[in-house]
């Protein structure tokens, strides 16, 4: 069944469709915020059905932030619990056969991420003089300029404010790597010559440790994580690996 909507001609399969509220890719990667990126992997790799919609101003959503998923009416913000809401209604379908154990390290390196690792992320892209410009042409590619350096600034500003909040932006610029690099350093280790972070399949943990580590290698820029990464051939495959099965229109 079809129905005229005044624009598009929609399917009645159009209008139960799971919507993620998400950021356009940039970059090269299916999106610049991880935490968007981590919620289409795990729809992909649950074979989860979706719509993606595209998010332009994240203030509009129910937290202020993206992402968000619209299911049959309800709608429910941050990928925390988009991801628990998913795994309620499909019966935890990456959990494989993992023990107690595994799940809770699996649950504190996502946190790791979530809460430490991405700050440093947040930083090089939205700090570093050398990469303002391209994370502003980036990003804000759809506002014309001389608007685009004035919304960059205060949005610069406000990133600046969170990360001084957070605590990261107190730190200098090394410190803030050397804390990326013992975390690269845990995702290694934990990685280690298993072929996913789950063992020998892609497990929940994979979701978000692709989301991250592509998005420390694939933007083209100045960052000392990116080089420090760059140099772990073990997490170099590994992303090469995933991009390739979970999301192949951005493979290289
Ligand atoms: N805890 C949230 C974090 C989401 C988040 O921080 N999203 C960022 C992009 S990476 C955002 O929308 N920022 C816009 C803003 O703060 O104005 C989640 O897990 O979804």
């Amino acid at each position: 069944m079809t129905i005229a909507t005044g624009y598009k001609i929609k399917t009645l399969k159009d209008f139960f469709m799971l919507e993620l509220h998400q950021f356009a890719p940039h970059f090269g990667l299916p999106n610049a915020s991880p935490f968007c990126m981590k919620v289409e992997a795990f729809m992909r790799l649950a074979g989860i059905e979706y719509k993606s919609v595209k998010v332009t101003d994240p203030a509009k959503g129910p937290n202020g932030k993206a992402p968000w998923m619209v299911d049959n009416g309800e709608t429910i913000p941050d990928s925390r619990f988009i991801i628990e809401y998913l795994n309620r209604k499909h019966g935890y379908p990456l959990r494989n056969d993992l023990g107690k154990e595994q799940l809770a390290l699996h649950h504190t390196i996502t946190r790791m991420l979530d809460e430490s690792t991405y700050w440093g992320v947040v930083f090089e892209r939205w700090v570093l003089k050398e990469n303002a410009a391209l994370t502003r042409d980036a990003l804000l590619e759809s506002i014309p300029n001389p608007l685009r350096k004035l919304v960059f600034t205060l949005a610069q500003r406000s990133v600046k404010s969170a990360l001084h909040g957070q605590g990261t932006g107190r730190l200098s610029s090394e410190e803030i790597v050397t804390l990326a690099k013992h975390d690269i350093d845990a995702l290694s280790d934990l990685l280690a010559d298993k072929p996913y972070f789950g063992g020998d399949k892609p497990a929940e943990i994979d979701a978000t440790t692709i989301a991250y580590i592509a998005n420390f290698i694939t933007p083209k820029m100045s960052s000392k994580i990116r080089d420090y990464i760059c140099d772990d051939d073990n997490l170099v495959a590994y992303n090469e690996r995933m991009m390739k099965e979970v999301f192949p229109e951005f493979s290289a």
